[in-house]
């Protein structure tokens, strides 16, 4: 069921927890007259105020408690987030007093409000589209800057508007089709058949596009994998361990195992890593050996095959002191998602090899370059896990772009068939209806409900 929208309410609006400053905010026709009641400004009447504005003042926490000094941010009109009079009140962080003044609000006539309700709101109110409302929630609940961008680009529009061009252009031939119905007598043409067969293709390009977009984001999330790679003995492991001291996280993990005798990892070991943001698995391999194909030499083989199949960054590793260093780098396979690391940079005076310009020198033993290689890896797969949808938006519009994409299909061949205009007119409301979904322009209380009960309360 979707909330009372006549009811004003009221909720902390920051984090929990203490903090120096927290936010209280409010929506809805009572919000001026209640706060009237429980808030004191320092020169004048908050009653008086019309356009929105900053006053200083105290809450009233309720009867025979202090007031708290408090910085009121009031909208009385409609140029709110929600577009009705709002207000956030901004005070101490102090999660008892906040209670206290929420309560005190409430007394005053407000209800606490439901998770999300502010900006179902501002949904139900025009200010944002269904898309829009759940990159909210994405940008709140983004962990890294990768999903953060992918959000805040869906919030300002990203998915909203090419889906809002195309329903436009699909509207306007909707109009020419119907009004090619009333004239049917007549013989009047509004549109040429290959007219609408163009403006169908385009449109199903598009909702493929969009499509595509979506069904990668869909998918369950799996880490990115980086694979260290490289001639046994190349310093594999000790890179992973240095990379992984260097960016700790609490996830507990193991050692990798580190000897001057070729062949020392033989399984494949793999730990989860956060470089500049971007959260990975990173992968340690046995060194690549073609003469192993028996036993377990021959398993781990196919075992670092495999993850480096898999990778969606590979770290070459090639060792400075290794007398085959020119040769090895030459053989490396071009690979655009492949970095080249020189590895025991310190075993070797700078300048000694030709290193190609676009190598990183790394020291595991002394770290260095393990700061560039970072920001190298997460370049290399932030290319790839850059996306313009937020996860949840994708999983719920999956279907209807998939029906948009067989409505237009099904109306672009009765095109060319030669079937009737009423008939492409049919696909073509669906197309239309479904498109509609996406955005919210058609949308039911139980689709409302699932968006907005994932907000926390005060969003
Ligand atoms: N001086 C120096 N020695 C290093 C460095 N990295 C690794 N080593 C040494 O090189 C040898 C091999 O290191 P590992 O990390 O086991 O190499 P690997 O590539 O994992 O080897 P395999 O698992 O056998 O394929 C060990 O003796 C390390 O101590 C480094 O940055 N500097
Ligand atoms: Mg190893």
């Amino acid at each position: 069921m979707v909330p009372d929208l006549a009811d004003t309410i009221v909720a902390i609006g920051t984090a929990a927890g203490g903090a120096a400053r927290a936010m209280i905010r409010i929506s809805g026709s009572d919000a001026v007259a209640i706060i009237s009641r429980s808030f004191r400004a320092r020169d004048n009447s908050v009653l008086t105020i019309r356009t929105p504005q900053v006053v200083s003042g105290e809450l009233s926490l309720g009867e025979g408690l202090p007031a708290l000094p408090c910085d009121l941010f009031l909208w009385p009109g409609e140029s709110s987030y929600t577009r009705q009079p709002s207000a956030e009140l901004h005070t101490l962080g102090s999660p008892p007093l906040l209670e206290l003044a929420v309560a005190n609000l409430c007394r005053q006539g407000a209800r606490l409000a439901e998770p999300g309700e502010f900006t179902l709101r501002a949904f139900l109110a025009g200010r944002l589209d269904l898309t829009q409302a759940e990159a909210v929630l994405g940008v709140i609940d983004a962990t890294n800057t990768t999903s953060l961008q992918t959000a805040l680009g869906q919030l300002a529009g990203g998915l909203s508007k090419p889906l809002g061009e195309l329903r436009e252009q699909l509207l306007q031939l909707l109009a020419h089709l119907e009004a090619g119905l009333d004239f049917v007598d007549e013989d009047i043409e509004f549109i040429s058949k290959a007219e609408i067969a163009q403006q169908l293709t385009a449109a199903q390009l598009q909702i493929a596009t969009t499509l595509e977009q979506l069904k990668s984001r869909a998918q369950p999330q799996t880490l990115p994998k980086v694979v260290l790679a490289g001639q046994p003995n190349a310093g594999k492991s000790s890179l992973f361990n240095a990379l992984l001291e260097r960016f700790p996280t609490n996830a507990e993990r193991r050692k990798a195992l580190v000897s001057d005798i070729a062949g020392t990892t033989r399984d494949y070991l793999s730990a989860t890593i956060e470089l500049n943001g971007i959260v990975s698995e990173l992968i340690d391999t046995a060194g690549i050996d073609a003469r192993e194909t028996d036993g377990i030499a021959g398993e781990a083989q196919t075992m670092a095959a495999s993850q480096l199949r898999q990778a969606n960054c590979t770290v070459w590793c090639v060792d400075i002191s290794s007398p085959q260093f020119a040769q090895e780098i030459a053989e490396l396979p071009a690979d655009e998602d492949g970095l080249l690391v020189i590895t025991k940079a310190d075993l070797s005076d700078a300048g000694s090899f030709v290193v190609p310009a676009t190598a990183i020198r790394c020291s595991s033993r002394t770290g260095e370059g393990l700061e560039l290689l970072a920001a190298a890896i997460a370049t290399t797969i932030g290319r790839d896990e850059a996306g313009t949808v937020v996860a949840s938006t994708a999983a719920r519009c999956l279907d209807s772009l998939a029906r948009a994409q067989e409505s237009v299909q099904s109306a672009l061949n009765l095109v060319n068939a030669g079937g009737g205009d009423e008939l492409i007119a049919i696909e073509i409301r669906t197309t239309l209806e479904e498109l509609g979904r996406v955005v919210g322009a058609v949308y039911t209380d139980d689709i409302l409900d699932r968006i907005f009960s994932a907000f926390c309360i005060g969003k």
